[in-house]
This record gives structure tokens, C-alpha cells and sequence, in this order.
């Protein structure tokens, strides 16, 4: 399987990450695509390409302009103020001053498009989401010139990110840019399948009221886990989109069997869709020792599901997303390729 990746995403190196009230080193962090790398090495999988360039043009396509430049001045706002520490944003436009104009100075504006303030931003963090969004997309062109698999290995991770709002990790929805990438190429329906831990807000935003992408995830119930306010199973899609949003939230300590069994009936639905291609959200963070997480999948069962959603018999685009107990993920993330692969 063709594997799209970029060691320029190292450029996204921010040192801190506000979590439990400190800040510490980003759970997100360059060495999960170490692991990643190294195991798809180990494994034969591959041939590992560079992605091409594709510039800013299929980003557009899916998130604001003022978002956008807000991604790529937002450090050098920041410093220009003064600041010591990396860009996080502190306050919002909340239920309480829901007032939607995006401010003037760099506090007020990074908290007008960030969903969260875990994540910070630093140099280099808008270069490495364009170079991501390229993986995402050079993989999607693969597809569409007529490959029946392939794997954007994406750093930073894109589904939280929405068409206005960054956080959760993520800047640019890679997996909502490369569906649009193949929409645009031909393709008329595309499912995009979600099953890192956490819910895809951003992507669901994204799709929500349309009839052209099916989005189905499996996450930890948003009642117990980030990002805490989309996800519900009642969030089914709107207008032409209705029908088309499908939410499996989960409670703690879900174990692989009844994973699966949601795993099932979502792919019955994308079956019953007719999808041209399929994109997975591939994160690895449902594995059981996941540090901020609470499912209690084991590495065997990566590469079962794997095989779970060849079945469908789809171009299938694998977008990484999340997975952070660092020594497993390579092991886990190659194992679903390798089910999927009937390796
Ligand atoms: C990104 B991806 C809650 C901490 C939440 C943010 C998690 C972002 C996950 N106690 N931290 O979906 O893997
Ligand atoms: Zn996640």
C-alpha cells in the first residue's frame, strides 16, 4: 500500500500542552510518526512517497479564508506582542457573549477560532498543517488515478479541526479535504468512517447538512470525553445531509466486542450509501493503553477491524489521525493496514 508521508512535520513542535490545569509536552508530539514510520519499514509496507504540493487551493475548499490567515499570522501576532510562551488562547465568544465578530488583537482573535485551549501554536505549526494537508491530498489523487488503497500519514491530525476552528490538535481537516479532493475529481458520494477515540467534531460540522459525504464515527461518549459538545447519537445530519451523520458514542471501558458490533452497523450504512471511495480516520488511541484515553482495545483487534472494513471492497483512503501511547502505535496502526491488506 502506498504510503504518503513528510518528515516536514516537524515543523509542528510546540513545546506545551495545557493539560490538568499545567503545561506539559504535547501528548501530540513528532515521535508518534517515528513509531509509525519504523513499523511500516519493519513490515515491508509501502513504498513511502513525499507528497507533492498542492498549495492552498483544496484547503479553501473546505475551511474559511479568515481562518486560514488567522492560522498563518497567528505566531507572528503573537510575538509581535510580546508574549513568552507559545499562542493559546484564553477566552471566548461563549454562551454568555456569543457577540461573533472576530477581534483585532491576537488574545481575541485566537480565541475567536480555537474550539479548546490545550493546543498551542508555534513556528512552524501552519507550515506543518499545509504539509499534512498535502499528504492527505496527494493520497486522495493516488485513489483517484486509480489505486485501490492508500495511507496519508497526516502530523498535525485534522479531525477536530472545523471550516473556522482549530483545537483538539487538530488545524486542517485533512480527512474533510481529501473527500472534497474527491468529489471534485469525479467521485459522487464518498463515506468518511471515524474511528480514532475522540469525536470528529470538525468533519461532522463540516458535512453536516450535505448529501454528497456520509460521516459515521465511533467515539467515547461526549457526555465523558473530549470534545465534549458534538457526538450525541441524536446528531443524525440536517436538511440534505439528514440521515447521513452517524454518531456511535461509547461509554467507558468499551471493549473490542462491542466496538465491533458498532463497527458493523456503521459499515452496513456506508454499504447501503454506495460510496465511490471511503476515508478512515484512522486514530489508535481506542488501544487500552492509551494515556488519555478509555477504550480497551488490544493490538489484535486493530488488525481484525482492519480486515472488518476490506470487506466493504472500497477505494480506501487511511488518514491518521490520533493514537498516543507512543511505543504501540506503530504497531497498532500497521496492524490495521495489515488486516485490511489480508496480510
Ligand atoms: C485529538 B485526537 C481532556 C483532554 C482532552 C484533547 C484531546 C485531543 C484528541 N481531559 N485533550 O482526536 O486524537
Ligand atoms: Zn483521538
Amino acid at each position: 500500500m502506498d504510503v504518503i508521508y513528510s518528515e516536514r512535520h516537524r515543523l509542528r513542535n510546540s513545546k506545551t500542552e495545557l493539560y490538568a490545569g499545567e503545561l506539559v509536552p504535547p501528548f501530540e508530539c513528532p515521535e508518534r510518526m517515528d513509531y509509525i514510520r519504523d513499523r511500516l519499514l519493519d513490515r515491508g509496507i509501502g513504498p513511502l512517497r513525499e507528497p507533492e504540493p498542492a498549495g492552498l487551493d483544496p484547503v479553501l475548499r473546505v475551511h474559511d479564508a479568515d481562518f486560514v490567515s488567522f492560522l498563518e499570522t497567528c505566531w507572528r501576532d503573537w510575538k509581535a506582542a510580546g508574549y513568552a510562551g507559545e499562542a493559546i488562547a484564553t477566552c471566548w465568544p461563549s454562551r454568555a457573549m456569543p457577540r461573533l465578530v472576530p477581534p483585532r488583537e491576537i488574545d481575541g482573535r485566537i480565541g475567536y477560532y480555537a474550539l479548546a485551549s490545550e493546543t498551542s501554536i508555534s513556528e512552524g505549526t501552519y507550515e506543518a498543517a499545509c504539509v499534512s494537508a498535502d499528504v492527505a491530498v496527494s493520497a486522495q489523487r493516488l485513489i483517484s488515478g486509480g489505486k485501490t488503497a492508500a495511507f496519508a500519514l497526516c502530523r498535525p491530525p485534522g479531525h477536530h479541526a472545523s471550516t473556522g476552528m482549530f483545537g483538539g490538535y487538530c488545524f486542517f481537516n485533512n480527512a474533510a479535504i481529501a473527500a472534497q479532493g474527491f468529489l471534485d475529481g469525479g467521485a459522487e458520494r464518498v463515506a468518511i468512517l471515524d474511528v480514532d477515540f475522540h469525536h470528529g467534531n470538525g468533519t461532522q460540522e463540516i458535512f453536516y447538512s450535505r448529501n454528497d459525504v456520509l460521516f459515521a464515527s465511533l467515539h467515547g461518549d461526549p457526555l465523558d470525553a473530549f470534545p465534549y459538545y458534538l457526538g450525541g447519537a441524536d446528531e443524525t445530519g440536517s436538511g440534505d445531509g439528514e440521515g447521513l451523520t452517524l454518531n456511535y458514542p461509547l461509554p467507558p471501558k468499551t471493549r473490542f466486542e462491542a466496538w465491533r458490533a458498532a463497527l458493523a452497523d456503521a459499515l452496513d450504512r456506508i454499504r447501503t450509501y454506495g460510496p465511490d471511495a471511503l476515508i478512515v480516520s484512522l486514530g489508535v488511541d481506542t488501544f487500552k493503553q492509551d494515556p488519555i484515553s478509555f477504550f480497551l482495545l488490544e493490538s489484535a483487534d486493530f488488525t481484525t477491524y482492519g480486515a472488518d472494513i476490506a470487506g466493504l471492497g472500497l477505494p480506501t483512503l487511511f488518514v491518521m489521525e490520533g493514537g498516543y501511547a507512543v511505543e504501540e502505535i506503530g504497531i497498532n496502526t500497521v496492524n490495521v493496514l495489515e488486516g485490511f491488506l489480508g496480510a
